[in-house]
């Protein structure tokens, strides 16, 4: 087994009432578990590839053999898409460092950054994600990915994504998307968006 469940570092009840402690289980010890197990079943006739980081396996994806590119694309994907997720998720983080000035200049101010943010990520049809992204440029964009595709499978790098699955919000907002992403936006842990970002601008 060479890929695993990051330890989450709080407990499952820490980000209540905006993302309820239910929902944080069956999300971190099903959904996320299971993205795990899938991709070590399928890299296990590839001990090379085995021994790469999922980011690293991701940013690869275009030379990646044919015949497991949509199970690394999916359950890769998944992995690190929700290593990102439970790393930024913290209560009482204040919008400020690096990133914020950055978000300031890019997109006007905080409500409008949240504004647009928030427009992309309900405009995902489906599963997704919605994403803050560093492109190949070193510019701050907002995008959309469907199902479980990583941003660093086009060589950007994810900064900031909300997971736009039923699984992560159907359990406390129904469908309800709108309140999902007024919660989300509660939980936001700039400290680990803005350190992210001030490694991937090196
Ligand atoms: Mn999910």
């Amino acid at each position: 087994m060479t890929y695993a469940l990051p330890k989450l570092e709080y407990s499952y009840d820490a980000l209540e009432p905006f993302i309820d402690a239910r929902t944080m289980e069956i999300h971190y010890t099903k959904h996320h578990q299971a993205y795990v197990d899938k991709l070590n079943a399928a890299l296990e006739s590839y001990p090379k590839l085995q021994g790469l980081v999922v980011e690293d396996l991701l940013k690869k994806f275009n030379s990646l053999p044919k015949e497991i590119q949509t199970t690394v694309k999916n359950h890769g994907g998944g992995h690190a898409n929700h290593s990102l997720w439970w790393l930024n998720l913290k209560k009482n983080i204040k919008f400020e460092g690096e990133i914020s000035k950055e978000i300031k200049k890019k997109f006007g101010s905080y409500d409008k950054f949240k504004e647009e943010f928030i427009k992309t990520a309900l405009s995902v049809f489906g599963s997704g994600w919605g994403w803050l992204i560093l492109n190949k440029d070193k510019n701050l964009e907002i995008i959309k990915t469907p199902n479980q595709d990583s941003p660093l499978m086009e060589g950007n790098v994810p900064l900031l994504g909300v997971d736009m699955w039923e699984h992560s919000f159907y359990l406390k907002h129904g469908p309800n998307k709108t309140t999902y992403m007024e919660d989300f936006f509660k939980v936001i842990n700039w400290e680990n968006v803005n350190k992210i970002y001030k490694n991937s601008i090196k």
